[in-house]
């Protein structure tokens, strides 16, 4: 079996999770920055003791492997990742989705595969956690508000899906589309996007080893304010093209319309790759906010082409003009 699922509280003492292994590395990185031991990866077999306490949220919790594609700067703390959301769909305050997604029902859920595909599929949410092994992607991820954190998902690569549903040649895009249940979700009274939340990527975006369809952070199961119970995570474009809380999922010919560009196109464009040279109207883009790193002697961070993953995507990009395809 490579996904282990436990509902109760009580880890084995068999069971390291990836979040028990953080606890473990920040230890190590604290002692460090003291001068008292050398950096050195910690490995699964010596990561924690059995006693070590389980994650403070009770959540069921994903045991995944660890990826050579996460980055090893220290992590955003759970609260924050936890605390500091945005998901409209439960208000626009950044303190809502912790308070509201409560309402989310997360069983039964299945997502719809669509389009242009060779075998069109209705996945229910506990095969998609079966599909592949999962991974811990610890990956940097910017808002285009100016913020950005450090966050160790759990998924695989979105491409395992589709080998799984053969996209056909006319795949050219996929489509992404959130829940859009007025029922549980109370943000959706108020119009200020164009609902269900819809975005997209190019195809050969999509199928980057980088994007990861994501079914979890920090060891467990993903919180309902994070996008549960299942979301897609773009590392090196803007927060708003990492769609939460997916139920269908289609592969088009033509780019598909999308909430944030429909709602305004000329600060929303399709590409929302992250890119310092490119100002919003509203907020500079070269300069960011780590998110838990407060106070007044912080220090703004430049921002990194394509949020520090240009060895990794900027072929992708190739001959485009990266002003105009903002
Ligand atoms: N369905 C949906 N997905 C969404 C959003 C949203 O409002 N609704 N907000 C986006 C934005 S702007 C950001 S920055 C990220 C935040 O993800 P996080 O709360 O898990 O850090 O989710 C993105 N995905
Ligand atoms: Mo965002």
């Amino acid at each position: 079996m490579l996904v282990r699922i436990r509902r109760d509280g009580d880890p084995q003492p068999s069971e390291i999770t990836p979040r028990l292994l953080h606890e473990n590395r920040r230890a190590v990185l604290k002692a460090a920055a003291a001068g008292l031991a050398a950096w050195s990866a910690p490995t699964i077999v010596d990561a924690a003791p059995a006693t070590v306490e389980s994650p403070v949220s009770g959540a069921a919790r994903l045991q995944a492997r660890p990826s050579a594609l996460s980055t090893t700067e220290p992590l955003t703390p759970y609260k924050h990742v936890v605390g500091y959301n945005n998901f409209y769909e439960f208000g626009t305050g950044k303190d809502d989705p912790a308070a509201r997604a409560g309402s989310l029902r997360l069983r039964p859920w299945t997502v719809a595969i669509e389009g242009e595909v060779a075998r069109p599929r209705v996945f229910d949410i506990d095969e998609l956690l079966r599909l592949a092994p999962l991974e811990e992607r610890v990956y940097r991820m910017r808002c285009v508000e100016g913020w950005s954190m450090v966050i160790p998902w759990i998924g695989y690569p979105f491409a395992e899906l589709m080998k799984r549903v053969e996209p056909t040649g006319s795949a050219k895009y996929v489509e992404f589309v959130t829940l859009a249940d007025a029922g549980q979700m109370p943000g959706l009274r108020a119009p200020v996007l164009a609902w269900p939340y819809v975005e997209g990527l190019r195809i050969d975006e999509a199928a980057h080893a980088l994007t990861l369809l994501t079914l979890g952070l920090y060891g467990e199961v993903l919180p309902k304010q994070n996008g549960a119970p299942v979301r897609i995570v773009v590392p090196w474009k803007y927060g708003f093209k990492s769609g939460k809380s997916l139920v269908r999922i289609r592969f088009v010919e033509k780019q598909p319309q999308t909430s944030w560009n429909l709602a305004a196109a000329h600060e929303y464009g399709f590409y929302s790759n992250v890119n310092p040279q490119v100002s919003h109207p509203r907020w500079s883009q070269a300069t960011e906010r780590r998110i838990g790193e407060d106070g007044f002697l912080q220090r703004k961070r430049p921002t990194l082409m394509f949020n520090g993953y240009a060895d990794q995507v900027a072929s992708l990009y190739a001959g485009m003009d990266l002003r105009k395809a903002f």
